[in-house]
């Protein structure tokens, strides 16, 4: 090809050998990635991504909650919570055929992954016979599936396992340091027990964290540098901005510089140059302008449909309208999404 032709199917710029995964990273450093200057921070990001992703790529996932409210936990940024007043009515764990029909409709909307989730502490094993009768549903309608149910014992990240479950979520949420101070009923340690029996059994992990619930600088490296050096890095990493719901206690929560986001979606991509980065809740208060910088950092996954578990994402049409602007598409259709 002529110097100077612009193509727009050429991304990949891998430099030959990859730079090894490293899975030591400190908190300092994540630190370190975290204050630099901007333009910086944002190519070093940027050639970590184009090294092993498309950069015109994004997978989309789609979430159904399918149990909803009631939950004994009391994490403060959750609407779920039964020790909160905010109003999220609590309901049954649905029927299989209902779940089905939601993840059709998903799949004829583009997205590559179906991920359930339950207002759980930790899944019935009666329970879980259902859930992995809707994994089984799922799978054969041709997607990937995600469910998230709270803390597993390793027998239970098997049944899953033999249902024919691809990624089980389950987040760091915060640092361990801040962890305290948003959580008391189950501690930092029962999640990275849950997350090795899930990586034992042989499920990939997703697993990532919240920014905007009073944490400060350290913190969000603390997050970063703790998922960072897992055994193996999560597969997928959802960055969720806090969305602040009336009732629960983090509702007044400082709202966060979004330029400050993108630094922590980058210093996610950098420091896991392999796992897929989701730039999961909170995209409904993001402008498209810190949407697509956080897509320019590195991230390279969304949720898709109009609302996530009890609260509002962005409408189907601007997602699409959005993707299209800026000339990206999903990883199933390489072309548009259905707005
Ligand atoms: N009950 C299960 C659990 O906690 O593991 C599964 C569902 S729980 C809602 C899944 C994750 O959603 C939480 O770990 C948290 O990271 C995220 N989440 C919940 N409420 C949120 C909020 N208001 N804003 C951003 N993320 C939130
Ligand atoms: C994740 O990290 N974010 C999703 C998913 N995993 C399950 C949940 C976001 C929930 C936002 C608040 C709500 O809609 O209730
Ligand atoms: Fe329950 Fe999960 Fe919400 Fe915590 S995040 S209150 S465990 S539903």
């Amino acid at each position: 090809m002529p110097d100077g032709v612009i193509t727009a199917t050429s991304p990949y710029h891998a430099p030959s050998p990859l730079p090894p995964v490293r899975t030591d990273w400190t908190r300092d450093e994540v630190a370190a990635l975290i204050a630099l200057p901007f333009p910086e921070l944002m190519f070093r990001a940027q050639s970590v991504h184009r090294a092993r992703f498309d950069s015109t790529e994004v997978q989309i996932s789609t979430l159904l909650s399918i149990k909803t409210g009631g939950c004994p936990e009391d994490c403060a940024y959750c609407p779920q919570s039964a020790k909160h007043e905010d109003g999220v009515k609590a309901t049954r764990l649905m029927a299989v055929e209902s779940v089905l029909k939601e993840a059709r409709a998903a799949r004829d909307a583009g997205a590559a992954r179906f991920c359930m989730g339950a207002a759980w502490r930790s899944p019935k094993d009666h329970d879980l016979e259902t859930v992995c009768a809707m994994v089984e549903g799922v799978k054969a309608l041709g997607m990937e599936t995600c469910v998230t149910l709270g803390m597993l014992d390793d027998r239970q990240a098997r049944r899953l396992r033999d249902a024919g479950l691809d990624y089980y979520n389950h987040n760091l949420d915060t640092s361990p340091e801040h962890y305290g101070a948003i959580i008391t009923t189950r501690t930092y340690q029962d999640r990275l027990d849950t997350l090795s029996h899930v990586r034992d059994a042989g499920i990939n992990v997703c697993c990532g964290g919240i920014v905007g619930m009073g944490e400060d600088e350290t913190d969000r490296a603390g997050l970063i540098a703790s998922l960072a050096s897992l055994p193996k890095h999560p597969e997928s990493v959802p960055i969720n901005l806090l969305v602040r719901v009336a009732g629960t206690p983090l509702a007044q929560a400082e709202a966060v510089d979004p330029i400050d986001f993108v630094r922590i979606i980058a210093a996610a991509r950098i420091t896991m140059p392999a796992s897929r980065v989701r730039l999961a809740a909170g995209r409904e208060d993001m402008t498209d302008e810190a949407q697509t910088l956080c897509f320019l950092a590195g991230a390279n996954s969304i949720f898709y449909g109009e609302k996530l578990l009890t609260t509002p994402n962005p409408e189907a049409s601007r997602d699409a309208r959005l993707l299209a602007r800026l000339g990206m598409h999903t990883s199933i259709t390489q072309g548009e999404i259905q707005g």
